[in-house]
């Protein structure tokens, strides 16, 4: 593990603890390990004192099965709480290379710097020059000095503004980080990491290269593939219209009439180049021209800057998605928070601002973008994020967050389901942890049953648990239906490990129980109320379509949370409880929380 401290200019090479390997394997797990352990409680995000995580997992940079991911974390600007990403970044597999399985960066460099990392160790480098440049130039620029096969992570003006949802980008397509990562990059001066360690990475079982062809080789028969390689993320729109939850006008609709225009369909059309995270054997990173030049576009950003807003042509949400990818921000927090000023000014709400901004006013949104990354006039309160710009408005009821940061793009006006997992995922209302929706609106779409708080725990294990803890996409198994059992095996052959699906799961349960005590020891206090989904969904119903008139009910909603928690062995308020402390080997976390809450 590398420890790079800004402020001295010093780092640090130590032994990673092999029991803590052991109980939290990597990634997301290794990060909430480290901010739980050192982090000073309440600490300010966007002070020298946050650390920011760059975590591999015993996977990164292994084998062709979508391998070449990294974990960055960080206690988040938006929310107050845990805060992560998954990031395919060449930067991760060359950081493994060079024999680190972490970088934990604190401090505050004096100037900006940027920070070039190698089996030697590392340089603090003047990044004055590379200071105001969007990620696309600072990427160029570094590369031109240290190489084209150098790894970047690199972040923009976003992330130098401390806007709330500035992310870090790789490889001008790939974005991670949500809650803030890129802004407490930028709060510590930090531009980029430049890394190119070229050792190889030790694996118990050198037969691991050959499983992962293997498993390429069954990767690339199953039946979804070839469509998949098509469309990728962006088939979603279809579907999402289809079953009535696109977000549309700021999540007041589940359909948009021009859903068309900004499909997948239309995406294929369009196409000009397909990309993807080093190691991937799938790719999806799907490009198509934008007014302003060309951009990857994913279900997530064309359902958020499209019909979201209500823009419906693709070149035009490729150049917001463009712009968010330049200035280094979050697609999903920008579109919410665009769809939220438009609402709000079609209320008045803006009025005394002297804001005005119409539904699907493409070239009002391309300016407030930039004015948000730049923290200019009406952006520079929207660069807060919505619930923050949404209580200085008095319109919180039009904001579609949870603990502050913006949900991702599924309607759940009628996916109570869904609407659990956004609550209660870990870092804030995202998809990530349990896509529970698919299954959801194949079977009781209107229920708010036991089944269904089982089904997003069982979901929030493999994908929140495995997949950010041994640290690989979890596309394959998503999209295509490649075998889990794969991951077992190929995690043996990297760490000589025996895994089970229950051993992964507990690790997957002990992350969750310390992340949860991340969050109450950071507000200082918790209630189940912070485990609601956004007042829209409840009290303002779909008007139009199908499913005109649905929305969540408040009492059964609440029903489907008690479930959840008795799963999870949390308590009525949303506490882990002691036994579930004491079973997952988290005594130490008790006294801490005592301090808070009370506990059972
Ligand atoms: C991810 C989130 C997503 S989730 C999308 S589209 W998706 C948005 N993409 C953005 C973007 O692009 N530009 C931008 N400026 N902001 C963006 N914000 C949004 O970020 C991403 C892929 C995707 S595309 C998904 S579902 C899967 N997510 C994985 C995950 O979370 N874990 C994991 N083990 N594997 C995953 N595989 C897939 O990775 P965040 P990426 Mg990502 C242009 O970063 O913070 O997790 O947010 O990083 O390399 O772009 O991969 O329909
Ligand atoms: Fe990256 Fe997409 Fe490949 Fe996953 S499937 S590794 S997100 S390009």
């Amino acid at each position: 593990m590398l420890r790079v401290d800004l402020t001295r200019k010093k780092y640090v090479v130590q032994e990673l603890d092999a029991s803590v390997a052991r109980d939290f394997i990597g990634g997301r797990g290794l990060a909430i390990k480290i901010l739980w352990d050192e982090l000073p409680p309440g600490v300010d995000p966007l002070s020298p004192h946050n650390k920011l995580i760059f975590a591999a997992g015993p996977l990164t940079g292994l084998t062709n099965v979508n391998m070449g991911k990294l974990v960055v974390a960080a206690k988040s600007p938006i929310t107050g709480g845990y805060g992560d990403g998954n990031i395919g970044a060449w930067a991760g597999v060359y950081m493994r290379r060079a024999g680190y399985d972490a970088i934990v960066v604190e401090g505050k460099a004096e100037r900006p710097t940027y920070l070039y990392i190698d089996e030697k160790g590392v340089q603090f480098l003047d990044a004055s020059d590379l200071w105001g440049l969007n990620t696309w130039a600072t990427e160029d620029k570094l590369q031109k000095i240290h190489g084209r096969d150098a790894g970047v992570i690199s972040i923009g003006p976003a992330g130098e503004n401390l806007v709330k949802y500035a992310v870090v980008v790789a490889q001008k397509g790939r974005a991670g980080g949500r809650p803030g990562m890129g802004a407490v990059m930028g709060s510590k001066n930090l531009k980029a990491l430049v890394v190119k360690g070229r050792g190889e990475i030790p694996v118990a079982d050198k037969a691991i290269g050959k499983m992962g062809l293997e498993a390429v080789e069954q990767g690339r028969k199953m039946p979804g593939y070839n469509f998949w390689m098509r469309q990728g993320t962006t088939s979603t729109v279809e579907w999402a219209q289809e079953a009535s939850v696109l977000p549309t006008y700021n999540f007041s609709e589940g359909q948009f009439d021009e859903f068309e225009k900004i499909g997948g369909a239309m995406v294929e059309k369009m196409e000009v180049d397909l990309k993807s995270c080093p190691l991937c054997f799938m790719p999806c990173g799907h490009w198509v021209p934008a007014e302003g030049g060309v951009a990857e576009v994913d279900y997530e950003n064309i359902a958020l800057l499209g019909s979201n807003l209500g823009i419906g042509d693709l070149s035009k949400v490729a150049e917001l998605n463009r712009i968010a990818d330049l200035m280094g921000m979050d697609t999903i927090s920008l579109g919410n928070t665009l769809g939220f000023a438009m609402e709000a000014s079609e209320r008045g709400l803006t009025k005394e601002h002297g804001f005005k901004i119409e539904w699907g006013d493409y070239k009002a949104a391309r300016d407030l973008a930039l004015d948000i990354a730049y923290r200019r006039g009406f952006g520079d309160l929207l660069a807060e994020g919505t619930m923050r710009a949404s209580r200085r408005l008095k319109a919180e009821e039009l904001a579609v967050q949870v603990k502050g940061l913006e949900v991702s793009a599924y309607d759940c006006h009628a996916a109570p389901a869904m609407a659990l997992a956004y609550a209660t995922s870990p870092i804030g209302p995202h998809h990530k942890d349990a896509w529970v929706i698919s299954w959801e609106v194949k079977t009781d779409r209107f229920g708010y049953t036991k089944e269904k708080a089982a089904k997003v725990i069982e979901l929030q294990r493999i994908r929140g648990g495995w997949f950010e803890a041994f640290v690989s996409c979890r596309l394959p198994w998503v999209e295509i239906s490649l075998p889990l059992d794969w991951y077992p095996k190929l995690f043996k052959a990297a760490t000589g490990l025996d895994a089970t699906p229950e051993y992964f799961n507990e690790v997957g349960d002990r992350i969750y129980a310390l992340i949860r005590a991340f969050w109450i020891r950071e507000y200082g206090y918790w209630s189940r109320e912070l485990d609601v989904p956004p007042p829209k969904w409840f009290k303002k119903p779909l008007t139009k379509g199908p499913l005109k008139g649905a929305h969540l009910d408040y009492g059964k909603y609440h029903e489907m949370l008690s479930h959840y928690y008795d799963l999870r062995g949390w308590d009525e308020n949303g506490v882990p409880r002691r036994s579930t402390l004491r079973r997952l080997g988290l005594d130490y976390v008790a006294p801490v929380l005592e301090k808070y809450v009370e506990l059972k």
